[in-house]
């Protein structure tokens, strides 16, 4: 019997790591149960688990410390757990080729809020930008920063910032999300050159990636730690939120709420309301508002 960390599942098969650094490809055995949800995959990435070496089966599963789910399909019931015992999350976004929609970080941000799980945003492809998209991406800076969330502007192609993301994974098993194309798997090429995970030019006529990677997947990265690359934006569920609860999500609405006149405020039409007065004054950035709105009226998002 061993301890190991699961490092890759594609279904039935799981790949676990052991602490002397050894690699075994197992199946399961038995049951395994996650309390409360219908998984399709009872094991995931960053589970800690029991093999039986000799036969290459995972027969124990230690409880998680936390986890996120994705909805298998859209029209499934079932969930799919992405990963588990995750100690932060980078958000990766772009600028150009292709556009991040801030109400796409806004409800990223929310699920991990919701998921307790610190997220640090990186702004990638910097070479790319002009005067005005990098006045864009300091004031995203200013913004997020603002509200509690570590920003890196960065250009993995040009080689720049990669010294603060090294620090900032040390140690840590850090889940890397963002749409599809935005560099993911680019930066942990650039982390550690022997991974040589596939990276694709994304169409300039879509200026869209295409999900290069399908599987998430955990990397050693040098120095000490870990990264759980994911499959595209669609890496991080948008878990289904109480609407009573959202404002919770949002740091700054959260902080602002108790100086609102009802003690149930959705801070949507009600008089007194000290958020959207701090969104009037500027103390809110009006982006973040709309963002919470749009998730408070149920919208869906228009992006993929
Ligand atoms: N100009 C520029 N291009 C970059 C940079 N980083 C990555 N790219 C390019 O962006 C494209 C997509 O990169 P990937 O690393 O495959 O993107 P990904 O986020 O892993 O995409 P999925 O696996 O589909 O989710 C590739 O052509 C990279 O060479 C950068 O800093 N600057
Ligand atoms: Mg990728
Ligand atoms: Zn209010």
């Amino acid at each position: 019997m061993r301890q190991g960390t699961v490092i890759k599942s594609t279904g039935s098969r799981y790949r676990v790591l052991d602490d002397t650094g050894t690699i075994y490809d197992c199946t399961i055995r038995g049951r395994f149960r996650t309390r409360g949800i219908r998984t399709t995959n009872p094991v995931a990435v960053g589970d800690h688990v029991t093999i039986d070496e000799q036969d290459g089966v995972i027969c124990a599963l230690t409880p998680r410390r936390n986890y996120i789910i994705r909805r298998a399909s859209n029209l499934s019931k079932e969930s799919q757990i992405l990963a588990a015992n995750i100690d932060q999350a980078f958000l990766m976004v772009t600028l150009k080729m292709p556009t991040t929609p801030v109400e796409f970080i806004d409800r990223f941000l929310a699920s991990a809020e919701a998921y307790r799980i610190p997220v640090c945003l990186v702004i990638n492809k910097s070479d790319l930008y002009g005067t005005d998209e990098m006045e864009t991406a300091f004031r995203v800076k200013s913004v997020y920063e603002k509200v509690g969330y570590p920003v890196y502007i960065i250009s993995v192609k040009q080689d720049i910032g990669i010294d603060q993301i090294k620090k900032a994974l040390e140690g840590k098993v850090t889940l890397i999300s963002g749409n599809s194309g935005v560099g993911k798997s680019s930066l942990l090429n650039r982390l550690n050159p022997s991974l040589s995970l596939k990276t694709e030019d994304i169409s300039e006529y879509h200026e869209q990636g295409r999900h290069v990677t399908t599987f998430p997947e955990m990397h050693p990265v040098p120095g000490g730690g870990y990264v759980i690359d994911t499959p595209g934006i669609r890496g991080f569920g948008v878990i289904d939120f109480d609407r009573n609860e959202i404002y919770h999500f949002f740091p700054e609405i959260f902080r602002l709420s108790s100086g609102c006149r009802f003690y149930n405020c959705r801070h949507l039409n009600e008089p007194d309301c000290a958020v959207r007065a701090a969104v009037t004054s500027g103390a809110i950035e009006q982006w973040r508002y709309k963002s919470y709105v749009s998730m408070m009226l149920g919208e869906s998002p228009k992006y993929r």
